[in-house]
């Protein structure tokens, strides 16, 4: 059998692409997730008999042969399929908007694309596909989109999200319907806190942009937060706004944020901190931490984003040490003894062919070796980046394939070079004047 999850807390996004997902997988029942987001749980339980949908614990998990998972690909994110995640044989499709991330469930196929909701994807995939969409389900799947676009609002919109949402206009959505769902979640707890924020609310202006970071105690389960910092933000009109709402019983810190400027990225900031979201909301849980402590996290954070204008083209050394692809191997050894380098491009014109460390001196058993062309000890596959990057871009690069400099590439020549040192010394500040 096939089965659609999402994750848990589930937002409309989430909800509408479980729906969207069971009209594009026929066969496959999609599971509602056990914690729902108030506002969900509300629309949910009014129109729970038009959308046939099960709880995990009605399935036989040993049966599933296909698993679709929306809206996420972290495996943190979805409950109870860890051991479905395991098996061998079980084919795992998945459909995400959010940044492909290194630890994400291994998927079979991969639907990822950098879009406003994941609702979009699918829609975009039924309209090819002419499926029949209902007004209730074309209503559920723009709640979907407008929630997580801010009613295609939110810098991470795009046009694909405009162009589902038309379509889904021409469905007959209803926008009713949909204006009662989408912030119920505001109610007088919700209210209070709001206010407070507001008594207490101040201006700072961190790296050109108006910020204001709040700190509110709160006292238990405080579902509508988010709704509470999106009004908040609105009302101080600040270019990004904060809460850190705090359950000293629990020893619980919930960070939410929002941005309405494409210079603060909200997800790249909470991801920071170990939670996640998109460019223009996000959020992150943290356990036993001091407010103050998280408030000067976020400011350094912001700080930090400054940093990442600068780009890779401003950092690389150039001209770049080369050998070219007849050079002999004794003489790429004497050039690496006498700069100190790990490693040099091998060139063929302007454009690399090849990159030789000391770690392909490894290679050479027998003197006679040293004669022969670089060519034939060479690595011929070679991770560039092109200028525009960011130093982060290359850091993640060299860590993860475990390389210590990276050629600047711009319109397949090399231009520069860009070394793990000169990264670590641009994170840590310690560039020289
Ligand atoms: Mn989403």
């Amino acid at each position: 059998m096939e089965i659609i999850v999402t994750h848990k807390n589930a937002d409309f996004d989430a909800l509408s692409s479980l729906v969207a997902a069971s009209i594009i997988y026929p066969h496959a029942t999609p599971i509602v997730p056990k914690t729902l987001n108030p506002n969900v749980r509300a629309f949910l339980s009014i129109h729970k008999d038009l959308f046939p949908l099960l709880d995990l614990g009605a399935i036989d998990l040993e049966k599933v042969t296909r698993l679709v998972v929306v809206d996420t690909a972290q495996r943190a994110r979805v409950e109870g399929i860890s051991d479905l995640l395991a098996r061998p044989g079980v084919e795992i499709h998945v459909w995400d908007h959010h940044e492909h991330r290194s630890d994400d469930i291994q998927a079979t196929v991969l639907y990822q694309e950098n879009v406003g909701s994941a609702t979009t994807l699918l829609v975009a995939e039924m309209e090819k596909g002419e499926a029949r969409i209902s007004p209730i389900q074309a209503t559920l799947f723009l709640a979907g989109i407008y929630e997580d676009t801010g009613n295609l609002t939110f810098s991470n919109t795009t046009a694909k999200d405009a162009r589902a949402a038309a379509y889904l206009l021409e469905q007959q959505a209803d926008l009713n319907v949909l204006k009662n769902f989408l912030r119920p979640a505001y109610g007088l707890k919700q209210k209070q806190i709001l206010f407070e924020m507001l008594q207490h609310s101040r201006r700072t202006k961190l790296n050109g942009y108006h910020i204001s970071i709040n700190k509110v105690p709160i006292e238990g389960h405080t579902p509508g937060l988010a709704v509470v910092v999106d009004m908040y933000q609105d009302i101080v009109n600040v270019d990004a706004a904060f809460g850190i709402f705090t359950d000293r019983g629990k020893a619980r810190t919930m960070v939410i944020g929002r941005s309405e400027v494409a210079g603060l990225n909200m997800g790249m900031i909470m991801r920071s901190m170990g939670g996640g979201g998109h460019p223009g909301a996000g959020s992150a849980l943290l356990r036993k931490v001091n407010p103050d402590a998280v408030e000067e996290w976020i400011v350094e954070l912001i700080k930090g984003n400054q940093q990442s204008s600068v780009r890779i083209g401003d950092l690389m050394s150039f001209p770049v040490m080369t050998v070219s692809l007849e050079t002999p191997m004794e003489e790429v050894a004497a050039i690496l003894r006498k700069t100190g380098y790990t490693g040099v491009p091998v060139v063929e014109g302007k454009k690399i062919a090849g990159i030789i460390s000391r770690r392909d001196f490894r290679k050479v058993k027998k003197a006679s070796q040293l004669k022969a062309p670089a060519k034939a000890f060479m690595s011929g596959k070679v991770f560039d980046i092109p200028p525009e990057s960011s130093v982060l871009q290359a850091a993640r690069i060299m860590i993860k394939h475990d390389i210590g400099r990276l050629p600047v590439v711009e319109n397949g020549d090399l231009i520069g070079i860009v070394t793990r040192s000169d990264t670590m010394r641009y994170f840590y500040d310690m560039l020289p004047d």
